[in-house]
């Protein structure tokens, strides 16, 4: 399977590592289009306007391509919450995995029947529910 993983980069990076830990898992047995997300050695500092519009372009192209997407929203980005609705708009799998110890989830998400909510708080917890989604 292809898969869109989501997390927040601009909205702040302090997770960066935990996703980097759950892209690689995801790595061993299905194909994550977006690596950078976990990847901290990029400027996530706003860039021109011709540099956005590439990672837009480049962005919504791997969302029509993916057979699911998977967020990690305990930190709020603007950025994923778009592509959570973007995805919902294509029809695709959307599983948003959260720690409710450190965040409040958004209505928005959290309201929405459409998506697939899993809370969670270890790192184990989190990559043994990734396994179990993508049975
Ligand atoms: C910085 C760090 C790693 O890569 C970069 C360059 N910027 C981006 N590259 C690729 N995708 C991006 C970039 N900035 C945002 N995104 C997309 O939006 C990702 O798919 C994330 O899921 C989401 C993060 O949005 P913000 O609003 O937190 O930046």
């Amino acid at each position: 399977m292809k898969i869109y993983f989501a997390g927040s980069i601009r909205g702040g990076q302090s997770d960066t590592a935990l996703y980097h830990e759950a892209i690689m898992h995801i790595n061993e047995t299905d194909t994550v289009l977006t690596e950078q997300v976990g990847d901290l050695s990029h400027s996530a500092k706003e860039g021109s306007f011709r540099d956005d519009a590439k990672i837009y372009d480049k962005d919504t192209a791997w969302l029509r391509e993916c057979d699911m997407v998977i967020a990690e929203c305990t930190v709020p980005s603007l950025g994923v919450g778009y592509e959570l609705a973007y995805a919902e708009k294509l029809n695709k799998p959307v599983h948003i995995f959260y720690r409710p110890s450190k965040t409040n989830l958004s209505a928005m998400l959290k309201g929405d029947p459409y998506f697939h909510i899993h809370p969670y708080e270890t790192k184990e917890e989190l990559l043994a529910m990734i396994d179990e989604i993508r049975q």
